[in-house]
């Protein structure tokens, strides 16, 4: 640094604070949201923002924060891509004293000192509003209820708690049945090949229970293919509410969207700058949700900014 004594334990050559971000992938709408939020929350805050992107492997993650460690940085934030696996190099960032945020999505491990301070969503509390929305839809009904359910990455936090919520909020109704669960790992493609495997199987599907926009994006064309009507023969709920998930649910192809926010960069620069300068900060922060109707898209949408 070049101000004195008062800058040091800033990284970067100009004092600024050097952030390294490890992203999961671009596998979603809500992901490149989200990768741009953080870029341009890193300007805006005058950070040096050191981004990389693991196309969704495991592996590369640690990789990247390997060298997030050898270079030095001043906090380590990431989205990991599944819960398990990180209690080793979690560790080493430990042990050379950077700070870690997590990102968006959760770890397992069970030393929580590993990292400073969780931020995101409550992905069970998502679930819990998808399925609730079921339940109310078809209240006073007892004919079976077919629902079929696109699941996230496998093994990741959004995919293993979306899950459980759902599955929590529809139990005291026997008759809404899940027929067919597999994850389209949050890809509009893989989301349309799996529903085109689960109309191949499964003749009466009345729902169908998307962990994310894209793949209940990729699932109407699919449904759209087999001759059948979006929204109508097939009710369709997802998460998310990006853009294109929104104009679906506008034009009725999706019922029902539970929101999941992926401005999480304002927060996540406070959050780094806090724990840079040694203050507490929360061990876990959440985000602002609601949900939507196709009424409440079509008045939100001409606002909605991703
Ligand atoms: O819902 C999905 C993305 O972790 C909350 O990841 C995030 C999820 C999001 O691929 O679209």
């Amino acid at each position: 640094g070049c101000g004195g004594g008062d800058d040091k334990g800033s990284g970067g050559d100009d004092g600024k604070l050097v952030l390294g971000f490890s992203q999961v992938g671009a596998e979603s709408g809500w992901r490149t949201a989200n990768t741009k939020d953080i870029q341009a929350e890193a300007a805006a805050a005058g950070f040096e923002l050191k981004f990389s992107d693991a196309g969704g492997k495991q592996e590369q993650q640690i990789a990247a924060i390997r060298g997030f460690i050898t270079q030095k940085v001043d906090v380590i934030a990431f989205s990991p891509v599944v819960t398990s696996g990180w209690d080793a190099v979690l560790k080493e960032a430990k042990d050379a004293d950077i700070p870690v945020i997590l990102t968006d999505r959760a770890v397992d491990s069970q030393d929580t000192s590993l990292y400073k301070t969780f931020l995101g969503s409550d992905f069970v509390e998502e679930g819990k509003k998808a399925g609730n929305w079921l339940v109310k839809e078809y209240e006073g009904k007892n004919e079976p209820v077919n629902v079929v359910e696109l699941q996230g990455t496998t093994g990741s936090a959004p995919a293993i708690d979306r899950q459980k919520g759902f599955a929590e909020a529809i139990k005291a109704n026997p008759n809404i049945k899940i027929v067919k669960a597999q994850t389209g790992d949050f890809k509009r493609a893989d989301g349309k090949t799996v529903m085109e495997q689960f109309l191949q199987s499964t003749p009466d599907i009345d729902v169908l229970y998307a962990h994310n926009d894209d793949m209940g994006l990729g699932a109407i064309e699919a449904i759209e293919a087999a001759g059948k009507k979006p929204g109508k023969d097939i009710k369709i709920i997802t998460v998310d509410a990006v853009k294109d998930g929104m104009t679906a649910l506008a034009a009725g192809k999706i019922n029902y969207i539970v929101e999941c926010s992926p401005l999480l960069g304002k927060q996540l620069m406070d959050l780094a700058k806090k724990v840079k300068a040694g203050e507490d900060v929360p061990q876990r922060v959440l985000t602002e949700e609601t949900t939507f109707t196709p009424e409440q898209a079509k008045a939100a949408l001409p606002d909605r900014k991703y």
